[in-house]
């Protein structure tokens, strides 16, 4: 698609996942349309200042406008507006919400939001997450990730490290252990609510290699800026090196907690 040029020059920051052009000539079309509507109304403004200015009508008129003009105008803006929202903004948000990826080549995992750091679990090969307790935290394991389940076996986990290959979607499992954070990748046009309790999922598909800012979006404390995590995006090949790599880190943990990221200026 076309349409979302003007707002990458406009300094958003790139887009580099699969659906993200749909939402950017979304905000793009909008843009648009506020600008008409800003023009639009602002000269009727300057119009009205000069048609109706004192020197010109000396005696009030008790009639006022009897023109139907403003009324159709109106209309027109109502029936524009739910074409974006029944055309444009519903059927994007539907593919996000209804049309999740299933099959062996989707990547799982859990990104778990705390004060003031993002932890990743990668599902492993198996697919599936192994058990968590809250007993078992610790700053070597700040997921209380129970080694003793064999779901466990094939996980892997991170504190700031997000790695993912080019191409392949990828569903995220958003959660929170202590306040509500939002998993944010503004590069993959996604953000969600990490809720403390629940897991709301997420699925994207990055189509550029190269490292994003994985952000929270949602005041979570005074270490809130701090709480950024680094996103990989890398071929298949490499992407496998490093979880094989990372899995080996994970089965002998270092008894030092990995170091918190140092405030930086993004939020
Ligand atoms: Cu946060």
């Amino acid at each position: 698609m076309t349409f979302a040029l003007l707002i990458e020059s406009l300094g958003i920051a790139p887009n580099a996942s699969q659906h993200g052009y749909t939402i950017d000539s979304m905000l793009e079309m909008l843009h648009w349309f506020m600008l008409v509507l800003f023009v639009g109304w602002g000269s009727f403004y300057a119009y009205t200042l000069w048609r109706f200015q004192q020197k010109k009508n000396p005696r009030a008129n008790y009639t006022g406008a009897t023109s139907h003009l403003p009324t159709k105008l109106e209309g027109g803006v109502l029936v524009l507006e739910v074409v974006l929202l029944m055309a444009f903004a519903a059927p994007i948000w539907a593919n996000r919400v209804n049309q999740f990826p299933t099959g062996p080549e989707v990547i799982h995992l859990r990104a778990v939001g705390q004060q003031y750091q993002w932890n990743f679990q990668y599902s492993g090969p198996d697919g599936k997450f192994g058990r968590r307790d809250p007993k078992l935290v610790s700053p070597t394991n700040p997921l209380g990730l129970d080694h003793n389940d064999p779901d466990s076996f094939d996980d892997v986990t991170t504190i700031g490290e997000m790695n993912l290959p080019v191409n392949r979607p990828v569903i995220v499992e958003v959660m929170s252990k202590d306040v509500i954070h939002d998993f944010c990748i503004p590069n993959m046009r996604v953000a969600q609510d990490a809720i403390p309790g629940t897991s709301i999922p997420l699925w994207f598909i990055p189509v550029k290699t190269g490292t994003y800012d994985v952000v929270c979006a949602q005041l979570c404390g005074n270490g809130h800026s701090a709480m950024r995590a680094e996103l990989t995006v890398q071929s298949d090949a490499d992407y496998q090196k490093w979880f094989e790599e990372t899995s080996k880190k994970v089965a002998a943990p270092t008894p030092s907690p990995a170091p918190v990221a140092t405030p930086t200026q993004n939020h």
